[in-house]
């Protein structure tokens, strides 16, 4: 089983590894560090060397409460990132719900379109269904704005599935191939604790929605609940979570702690495959 991710087909087989590099100076997992694209630009370097598989590079951030930033902002940020990354050979994922700026991203050298509204804005999967790039169709209750204001479902796991299931269609009916799709529960995204837990208890159901499957844990307030701890401090509650989200199904686990997440992949590796 592969990824076809761009020009770059990437196996399955073994849990891959998606570095996060915000480019923005509000984000609630490292504070705005690498708000600057040369800064950005070193840091994915950091990550790449570390081990990361494919680096998602965002300039929009989509915290509980975050602003929306313009077009030109947007592109300022992200696009000399991408351009350089993909100019030396890197799977490049664009985190964006803007078509232009998928469009423009592509044409940079990206590798996956990653949208936290699973391309259902106007002219969303147009932008890419023509295009060779992978995409991440993730599921959100509600905006950014808004979505952990009082989250709730009848059945968190059935419901998300369900609009999983549809984005899935739709985008195959917009002509993108199963082997290009990612699917993503969406963490936190207008989801309680318990959401969280639930979802990263039933992930090995989402599996069965075909292509790969996208756990992002890392850094998110459901650890900081957890262990009373601020965004900086939850690299050992992302490692434990990123284990667990591959343990229960997940393809790609998408961390801020490259490093320390492929030494406790390393060590699960072992135990699972005897390598
Ligand atoms: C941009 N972004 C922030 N968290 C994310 C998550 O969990 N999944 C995906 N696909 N993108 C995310």
């Amino acid at each position: 089983m592969h990824l076809q991710c761009g020009r770059f087909k990437l196996s399955l087989e073994r849990p891959l590894v998606m570095g996060v590099v915000n480019v923005t100076p509000d984000s609630f997992s490292d504070g705005g560090l690498h708000a600057d694209p040369q800064q950005a630009l070193a840091h994915a370097r950091r990550l790449l060397a570390e081990g990361a598989d494919i680096i998602d590079v965002g300039g929009e951030s989509t915290r509980p409460g975050a602003i929306a930033v313009a077009l030109d902002e947007e592109r300022r940020r992200v696009l000399p990132v991408i351009e350089a990354l993909a100019a030396s050979g890197v799977p490049v994922s664009v985190d964006t719900r803007k078509p232009q700026l998928m469009r423009e991203a592509i044409g940079a050298g990206a590798a996956m379109i990653n949208d936290v509204t699973a391309l259902s804005g106007p002219a969303a999967l147009e932008a890419v269904a023509r295009t060779p790039v992978a995409v991440c169709l993730m599921h959100m209750q509600g905006d950014p704005g808004t979505m952990q204001a009082n989250p709730s479902y009848r059945d968190v796991v059935l419901e998300v599935r369900e609009y999983l299931a549809g984005r899935v269609a739709a985008a195959e009916r917009a002509g993108i191939a199963r082997d290009r799709i990612v699917v993503d529960p969406g963490f936190g995204f207008g989801k309680t604790v318990d959401h969280n837990l639930a979802l990263l208890r039933s992930l090995g159901k989402f599996r069965s929605l075909g292509g790969a499957l996208l756990a992002g844990l890392s850094r998110k307030a459901m650890l900081g609940k957890l262990t009373g701890r601020e965004p900086l401090e939850r690299v050992h509650a992302s490692v434990a979570a990123a284990l667990l989200a591959v343990q229960n199904g997940a393809h790609i686990v998408r961390v801020h702690d490259v490093a320390a997440t492929r030494d406790a992949l390393a060590v699960w590796l072992a135990v699972k495959d005897g390598k």
